[in-house]
């Protein structure tokens, strides 16, 4: 993990106390002097803050890949010791900074000295009894999530982790035991509810403490624009988007009312959230043979064919690797093979949710993830290795520089190049047997990739939606799940299968909320990745329909990556978004065009029928 990660995931930053950790590099107490500061001194304190940062960085994920890749409780106390460090010495280093503030310093410093006040998603009070506390509850949270099992009702039942009930949730056709496997992984974040409400008060705190409203105004306030504005950016593109998501939605609900009669899916209602094919309902693909819009006219089968050839985990990352390489990036260090975590141990706990990682912030790429072979994982190792293949891109920049030029794009990266994983280039890897080329295959490959991304977008929304008011105290600790609930049906038009009550914590059985990773970056993405393939396809020439692009093999599209890749975090947003797609604005354009031939078919058989829920 590098910066990138760590200002999502784990702990982080600030409070007044300047002493609390020992052992570790401290910052030197700056001079209080009666001289202004100037620039030449603010640019030495951002040098030297910078090279300190990156050392307790490298000490912080060491521990954290540690305890995510073997959870105990010794392992969780050592990296809740590390990120007790880190959040002392960032707020000793923020509260120093303000020292410069009014100070006219080069555009570096400036943007160095902004982006640590930003550098933690949770920032800690600097009182240090209430900052271990913190940094203990942080690395609890996380590890009840990867411990999580459902052992029956009684309990004696064999047990199952999140892997084995996704796999149910994915392939079983059956209502009851869909909804055993939905309600069993629901029950895991029940004891989370008061370690949660803790860590929000204290994280708020220490957000205020450093200037902030609450949490969710600091990470509202890492987009180069002001969080209200940032709001209602989300909000504009969500409505650019919203009317796709309406007819998938309301053609996907009609097949289910087929498949389980109206009975248990309400024809004009909210889909029941276990028929979807995924435990959170965020990805639908699972369930594309349920809504196959004409049956046989493309065999889509991956995961059938990635069985039969028996891929095994390092021969699906050497393929997503092979993809990164075509354009002409590096291979991946020999180190990555040595060191990353591909299959789930069988003899611990892990964190199996997929991460993506820089120890050391200078090279030491690695991905955790447990992977089978299934068409999604196989996806998710191209979304991980964009991440890998990001930082290296800009390891030799100021670590405070060593994140995306907003957590959207780094979350798009990968993603962007899987787009170009089309049924023509599944073909040529001998995934797929024919290309399908007629208007009922192309349908049928469209809403493929829709359960996938159009899917997502009001998920990608609702997350933070409900954490912003969580953390500015609009929805108090009593409604945390009615919430949840209320969010999940007015974005995404899905119910709780069965009734639901604050006995229960639905929010924690979702990896990035026990894990305190932001997520409107994951929603930023997906519009994101559209206007990235968009550009790459541009650069390598391509020419037809958007759907249909591969930039696989153009080394004229790598190197447009690369350039963009290279800037990090080192400039404003629009400036890295300018450079790779001419246009300063994200914006939903390329994927309507992508999704064009399947938005008139939806709304073909969508007519005449009532949708909306
Ligand atoms: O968390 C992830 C990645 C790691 S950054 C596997 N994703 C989100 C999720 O799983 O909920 C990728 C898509 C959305
Ligand atoms: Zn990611």
């Amino acid at each position: 993990m590098n910066i990138s990660k760590l200002i999502s995931g784990i702990v982080l930053a600030a409070s007044m106390a300047s002493c609390a950790t020992t052992g570790g590099p401290s910052l030197e107490p700056v001079e209080v002097a009666f001289a202004a500061p100037t620039a030449a001194e603010a640019k030495e304190f951002a040098t030297r803050v910078d090279a300190e940062l990156k050392a307790i960085l490298t000490r912080v994920s060491t521990a954290e890949w540690v305890k995510s890749t073997y959870i105990t409780d010794d392992t969780e106390q050592l990296s809740a010791w590390a990120n007790e460090e880190m959040m002392a010495f960032l707020s000793k280093a923020v509260a120093d900074s303000k020292r410069f503030d009014g100070v006219e310093v080069d555009e570096a410093t400036g943007r160095m000295l902004h982006l640590l006040r930003l550098t933690s998603a949770l920032p800690a009070p600097s009182e240090a009894a209430e900052r271990a506390e913190l940094a203990s509850l942080a690395a609890k949270l996380e590890g009840m999530y990867g411990k999580g099992k459902w052992c029956g009702a009684d309990g004696k039942a064999k047990c199952r982790d999140l892997g084995d009930l996704s796999e149910t949730l994915a392939q079983s056709r059956k209502y009851e035991e869909l909804l055993d496997a939905w309600m069993g992984w629901h029950t895991i974040s029940r004891e989370m509810r008061p370690l949660y409400e803790q860590e929000v008060r204290l994280a708020n705190q220490g957000a205020r403490e450093i200037g902030f409203a609450d949490l969710g105004e600091l990470w509202k306030s890492g987009y180069d624009m002001s969080p209200a504005d940032f709001e209602a950016e989300t909000d504009r593109l969500w409505q650019q988007v919203k009317p796709l998501y309406d007819e998938l939605h309301c053609y996907v609900r009609s097949q289910l009312v087929k498949k389980y009669g109206k009975d248990r899916v309400p024809a004009r209602g909210p889909i029941p959230a276990h028929l979807l094919g995924n435990m959170w309902s965020q990805d639908w693909s699972n369930i594309y043979p349920l809504v196959e819009p004409y049956k046989g006219a493309a065999s889509l089968d991956v995961d059938a064919s990635l069985k039969k050839q028996k891929y095994d985990a390092i021969r699906m990352a050497k393929l997503g690797e092979s993809f990164f390489t075509s354009l002409g990036l590096k291979p991946l260090p020999e180190t990555f093979w040595q060191r990353s975590m591909l299959v789930q141990p069988r003899d611990r706990d892990v964190v199996c949710h997929a991460s993506a990682w820089d120890v050391t912030s200078a090279g030491d790429v690695r991905i955790k993830m447990c992977i089978r072979p299934t068409e999604e994982d196989l996806i998710t190792i191209h979304h991980e290795l964009g991440h890998n293949y990001y930082y290296q891109q800009y390891d030799k920049l100021p670590v405070l520089f060593q994140s995306g030029a907003n957590d959207g794009f780094h979350e798009a990266i990968g993603d962007a190049i899987a787009l170009s994983i089309t049924p023509g280039y599944l073909k040529q890897i001998g995934l797929i047997s024919k290309v399908p080329s007629d208007d009922k295959g192309v349908v049928n490959v469209q809403m493929k990739m829709a359960l996938q991304k159009i899917a997502f977008l009001p998920f990608g929304k609702m997350i933070d939606q409900w954490r912003w008011d969580v953390f500015s105290g609009k929805t108090a600790s009593a409604n945390y799940n009615q919430a949840w609930w209320e969010l999940k049906e007015r974005y995404q038009g899905v119910a709780a299968p069965v009734a639901r009550s604050e006995a229960d914590f639905d929010p924690g059985a979702k990896y990035h909320i026990p894990a305190n990773v932001p997520y409107t970056r994951y929603f930023l993405a997906h519009i994101l990745q559209f206007q990235f393939h968009k550009a790459l396809c541009d650069a390598a020439g391509f020419q037809g329909p958007l759907h249909a692009c591969s930039v696989y093999g153009s080394a004229d599209a790598g190197e447009k990556l690369r350039a963009m890749l290279a800037l990090g975090a080192s400039k404003p947003w629009p400036d890295a978004l300018e450079a790779m797609t001419g246009h300063r604005e994200m914006d939903a354009t390329p994927i309507l065009e992508y999704f064009q031939p399947l938005r008139t078919w939806l709304a073909e058989q969508n007519r005449g029928q009532q949708c909306g829920w």
